[in-house]
Formats: structure tokens, sequence, C-alpha cells
């Protein structure tokens, strides 16, 4: 029987960080959630969807997830990009949610069913100093992470982004009208990173999978040097080593390294990564549902990925809300090559905010039994966390220049 789109809204609400949400519902009563972030740039993918999506959903038959799909990518005329993509994601995650709630399964089991048992998953450590690193880890550790990803401060430098010297968690995104600003040394980072990172590795023995992250900022030959000189360290990856649209920049770091390459947390369509996949420049791609539109053409790029021997592992940052998360959780019961699922964990208000199906344990994830995505979206709440402007740092090399993030 045929359902029509009788609504779509969108919702800003910040409750601790800023996240977009769309609601579709439909004639028959079914609601569906996408998420929308884009994180600093919430007002214009709200806008976007406000303007130029919602009153083409209306009328349109739910179930038609990848006509619709097809209709706002190839429709627009302007493709990709990341704004455009989380519009097309929060609609595509939405329909799914209609889709398996109609159906009254979860959503992995629409996608194929299970193919595990619980999505192995990993969580961040940071510190500024050494020792307060390893206590950082360990922490981590007794919460039953299997998984830990480590960052440190760098000697010489006042800020690190995404390491705070005085307490363990942090928050990628500072309220203000403006980004803040801070010093950037690569030299500096790359006389220190081994050592701050072998010294994790005696402390914590070759259990624990150990990542880290070098957040796009070294040139090829810095990140084949690092990559070499990490290898005794033995990563489960290295991330975003160079500033990822040059895809070709990854094969001279791979000529020189076998430590584990993962990039893509900022790419939005297969088009970005397509020579790291076909060519094995990569181990993993870190691709997430909100920012590659939607579970529809993550599951496309993983399925381009499969054929390669390279691993998802979806970006999973508290800029990205609940509900996409949820939705990626979904993908990794049901994808093979589905690696890892990176969970940063959220403050305790947007639990509330966004009630869930999906569960932490044991250093894994489960998506719920619940049909649908499992993820709701409290209105009441969320409009009393109205949108405040928060903005990623930019970083400045000594001289003053501005530095790839
Ligand atoms: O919005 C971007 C941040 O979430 C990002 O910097 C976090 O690099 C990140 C990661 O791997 O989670
Ligand atoms: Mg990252």
């Amino acid at each position: 029987m045929t359902d029509t789109i009788v609504g779509a809204e969108v919702f800003l609400t910040s409750p601790g960080r800023n996240y977009v949400t769309l609601r579709i519902t439909t004639a028959d009563g079914v609601v569906g959630h996408g998420d929308a972030t884009v994180n600093g740039r919430e007002l214009a993918v709200a806008s976007y969807l406000r303007d130029h999506v919602a009153p083409l959903l209306v009328g349109r038959d739910p179930a038609r997830i990848e006509d619709t799909w097809q209709y706002l990518y190839r429709g627009a005329y302007w493709r990709r990009g990341p704004i455009t993509m989380a519009a097309i994601g929060a609609v595509d995650v939405a329909l799914w949610d209609i889709l398996a709630k109609r159906a009254g399964q979860p959503l992995y089991q629409l996608l194929g069913g299970a193919v595990r048992d619980r999505v192995l998953t990993y969580t961040h450590a940071s510190a500024w100093d050494t020792s307060a690193l390893l206590d950082a880890v360990d922490a981590r550790r007794e919460q039953g992470f299997r998984a830990v990803r480590a960052q440190f401060g760098v000697p010489g430098l006042p800020t690190v982004y995404g390491v705070h010297k005085d307490v363990a968690a942090y928050e990628p995104a500072a309220r203000g009208a403006a980004p803040a600003e801070e010093r950037w040394d690569t030299s500096a980072y790359l006389r220190h990173a081994p050592a701050a990172l072998a010294a994790v590795r005696d402390h914590v023995g070759h259990e624990l999978e150990l990542l880290h992250d070098a957040h796009h900022r070294l040139t090829p030959q810095q990140a084949a040097r690092l990559g070499k000189a990490l290898e005794p360290v033995d990563l489960y990856w290295l991330e975003d080593v160079t500033p990822a649209e040059n895809q070709e920049a990854l094969r001279l770091v791979r000529q020189h390294t076998t430590t584990p390459l993962a990039i893509g947390e900022v790419f939005n369509t297969v088009f970005d990564l397509h020579h790291l996949v076909t060519e094995q420049l990569v181990d993993f791609v870190r691709v997430a549902v909100v920012h590659a539109g939607g579970v529809s053409h993550l599951r496309k790029i993983f399925a381009l990925a499969e054929a390669f021997q390279v691993r998802g592992a979806p970006h999973g940052p508290s800029d990205v809300s609940p509900v996409s998360f949820g939705a990626s959780v979904h993908l990794g019961m049901s994808t093979h090559n589905f690696a890892i699922q990176e969970y940063m964990g959220y403050a305790d208000l947007v639990h509330e905010v966004f009630p869930h199906a999906w569960s932490y344990a044991d250093g894994y994830l489960h998506p719920g039994q619940e049909p649908g995505v499992g993820v709701g979206f409290d209105e009441r709440l969320a409009a009393r966390y109205p949108y405040d402007p928060a903005y990623l740092p930019v970083a400045r090399r000594l001289d003053g220049t501005l530095t790839d993030w």
C-alpha cells in the first residue's frame, strides 16, 4: 500500500552542541528522522533543507528511497559538497527509518540482516603530557574499549586541536561568533609523535588497538616519514595524514610505510575516494552517513571498497547526531567490510534529546531491535536549547600562514 509524505520539518537545537534534525511525516502517521549536521555550517544546511528540499518531498511516496535520492542529487544540477550531501543524507536516513518502521524491523534487517553480533568501536583518549595520556587511555580501557585513539600535546605549542591541558574530555567546537585561532608547528609534532605513541604502546601492551589522527596537516613526505617511524607502534590506523582533496598524495605515503592509513571524514561522495579505494592507497574509509548522502550512498561506497579489501570505519564525533550515528551502527551490523565505528560519546543531554535504541557495552555497539533506526527526537526538550553559534578552531603556522586543518 502506498503512503505519502505530508510533512518535512527541520529543527536546529543545541543541547551542548548544535544539531540539525529533519523529521518527515507520512499520511499514515509514520515519522522518520534524519541528521543533517555540518559542524560550523548548521544554518546553511538547515536552509538548504527547509527552502529547497522540504517543499519537493511533500506528496512523494516515502518508499521510493533511491528515486528520491537520485532526484535530489541529479535534479539539483549542483552536485556534491557537504551541504548538499548532508541534506540528501538526512532525507535518505529519514526515509529508511520510515520504511523499516513500516516493516516493523530494525533497519539492519532491511540492509541484508546481521553479518556480526555487535560492532567494534573506538573512542578518544587525549592529554597534554604523556603520563596523563597513559591515565586517559587506562580510563578508556576500564570502560571496556578495545580500541583507543590517542592524541597528545606538542612541546613548544600553547594548544593543540583536540587536546586539553586540564580536562580529559574535549569538545571540538567552541561557542562564539568566530573560530578561535591556534598555532601549529609540524616539525615539533613530528619530533614528538613517535615517542608519545611508543610510550602508549609500551604501557598498554599489544592487546589494545591504538589509533592516531594527524588532522590533515602533513605533506606526503612528512606523512611517509611519520608512518615509517610509527611502524613499531603497530597502529590500527594513522588517520588523515594529508589534506583530503588530493587522492594522489596518498600514493607516496603508501610506498613508504606499512602503517595502515585511514581517511575520508570530510568526503561526501564516492568520487572523493574512488582512486584511493581502487588503487588500494588506504586501508579504511571514514565517510559518515550524515556527510555522504545517507545510508544509500555510504552502502555503495562500502560496496566499492569491499571489492578492493578496503574497510569502512565511519566518522563518529559528537557533531554527528545520535540519529545518523544510529544509522551507521545499523550499517555496521549488516556490512561485511565494516571494520569499526568511532564513538566519541555524547553529553547526557544529547542522549535525552535523542532517545535511542543503540547501545554501547564492553567495547562494542549494537543498533538495538526497535523498528526503524531506533532514534527519537524530543522536540519540546530540544526547543529549550536553541542554536548557539560554535566553530572549530583554525590553526596558523609559526609564521602566521593558515595551515590545513
Ligand atoms: O567536525 C570535525 C570534528 O568532529 C573532527 O575534527 C573530529 O577528526 C575528528 C575525528 O576523527 O573524530
Ligand atoms: Mg579525524
